[in-house]
């Protein structure tokens, strides 16, 4: 030791990679050093892994150690399994490998089910599958499929789009006040067109190297925060159900086009939105949880100070003309926003929020969220390059 073998964090069963090609990942760098194995003075050359071709649902590692140094075979498993078993979670190391959870969506629970509208319409249903369709089949690096949406749909967008239109003046942030008209003449935002994810993709790579990426449903936050750590956007394609313009819990394209887009076309936001993507990656799953929490009370429900006044900068107030007039009332709660404390509140998903947080400024809240990410346990660092458009490992050890 030290020694350049392979990662120990890509040998993780249950993110199953589906092919029987060995699992070298080449260059994917977690720890490389490991205490017990110095300790039994184990030098570990080689280790990989591959589903078993005999049960899917095991693998098989290859380890090849210095046979010099090893006391006894039991000693090299014990020892191994130790490792095994505290290796950090799998992690999309270049921005390809986010085609590998593209499908993996998550169900909605009986809780949305109840009072969605969309739930028991089968036309609505039956073009939700169309959208998902077009997110399953796509991978990196194609235009994202362009869409013709139907008159009811377009009507849909129009009211959403019209009565947001004219609380944006008094109830958005500046920053977001300032993109829109640029949408507005470069990307088609307008009451009767229902924008495409690829020319607003196209747009926000110009801003600040945001893309979109089309998405079937909700990923796991996991998944969607490291798609942050790329400056990449999963966004839904479809729209929500005629009969609840105002409000729905989930997102859709008037959400992702008019609570995100804007934002992520400002460089400082788009900074900020990266580094929770970036503390994210291989983070434990409890502190995943919490990071969630923090993109909650930021990213989407977020409210800040301008001048004598709060605005609304989170994208599902800018996307719901319901609850945007509603988060500037006296009737909802606001705090400071604390990464520490903001991170533990509970909150509500089909609901307006009761508790809202109050962030000084974007520049504030990155440089309170950095301070807070460094407060993470993982055994390394990490820095994008954005020339490779991949992960960089700093060893802590
Ligand atoms: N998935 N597609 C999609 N869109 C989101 O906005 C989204 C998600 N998964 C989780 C999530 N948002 C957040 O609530 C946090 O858990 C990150
Ligand atoms: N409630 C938001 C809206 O109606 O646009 C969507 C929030 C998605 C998290
Ligand atoms: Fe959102």
């Amino acid at each position: 030791y030290p020694s350049t073998h392979p990662s120990l964090t890509t040998a993780c069963p249950e993110r199953g990679r589906g092919e029987s090609e060995p699992n070298t990942a080449q260059g994917r760098r977690g720890r490389e050093t490991h205490a017990g194995l110095d300790e039994k003075g184990i030098n570990l050359k080689h280790i990989e892994s591959r589903p078993s071709r005999l049960n899917t649902k095991e693998f098989e590692f290859f380890i090849s150690v210095d046979s010099a140094c090893a006391q006894s075979l039991d000693d090299v498993i014990n020892v191994l399994l130790l490792v095994l078993v505290s290796t950090v979670p799998w992690f999309p190391s270049n921005i390809q490998d986010l085609d590998r959870f593209a499908n993996q969506i998550l169900s909605y629970g009986s809780e949305l089910d109840a009072d969605h509208p969309g739930f028991t319409d089968p036309v609505y249903r039956a073009r939700r599958k169309e959208f998902a369709d077009i997110a399953y089949n796509y991978r990196h690096g194609q235009p994202i499929p362009r869409v013709e949406y139907t008159e009811e749909e377009k009507a849909t967008w129009g009211t959403v789009f019209k009565e947001l239109k004219t609380l944006y003046p008094t109830h958005a942030c500046r920053e977001h006040n300032r993109v829109f008209p640029l949408l507005e003449k470069y990307c088609g935002y307008k009451q009767d067109n229902i924008p495409q994810l690829e020319d607003v993709s196209n747009f926000l790579q110009s801003c600040t190297g945001f893309r979109l990426r089309p998405v079937a449903g909700l990923l796991s936050s996991r998944d969607f925060l490291a798609g942050l750590a790329f400056r990449v956007f999963h966004s839904t394609q479809y729209i929500r159900h005629g009969s609840k313009p105002m409000y729905t819990p989930e997102p859709d394209i008037c959400h992702e086009l008019l609570g995100h887009v804007p934002l992520f076309a400002d460089p400082s936001f788009a900074q900020f939105s990266q580094e929770i993507g970036l503390a994210s990656l291989g983070a434990p799953d409890e502190y995943i949880e919490k990071l969630a929490t923090v993109y909650w009370f930021t990213v989407e429900f977020g409210l800040c100070k301008q001048g004598t006044e709060i605005k609304a900068y989170g994208a599902g107030l800018l996307s719901s003309f319901g609850e945007l007039q509603y988060c500037l009332t006296d009737k909802p709660k606001k705090f400071p926003f604390e990464p520490e404390k903001t991170c533990i509140q509970k909150y509500p998903i089909t609901e307006f929020q009761p508790v809202y947080f109050v962030a000084e400024s974007f520049e504030d809240a990155k440089e309170k969220v950095r301070k807070y990410a460094a407060t993470i346990p993982r055994p390394f660092s990490v820095r994008y390059n954005a020339y490779t458009q991949s992960i960089e490992i700093l060893d802590n050890t």
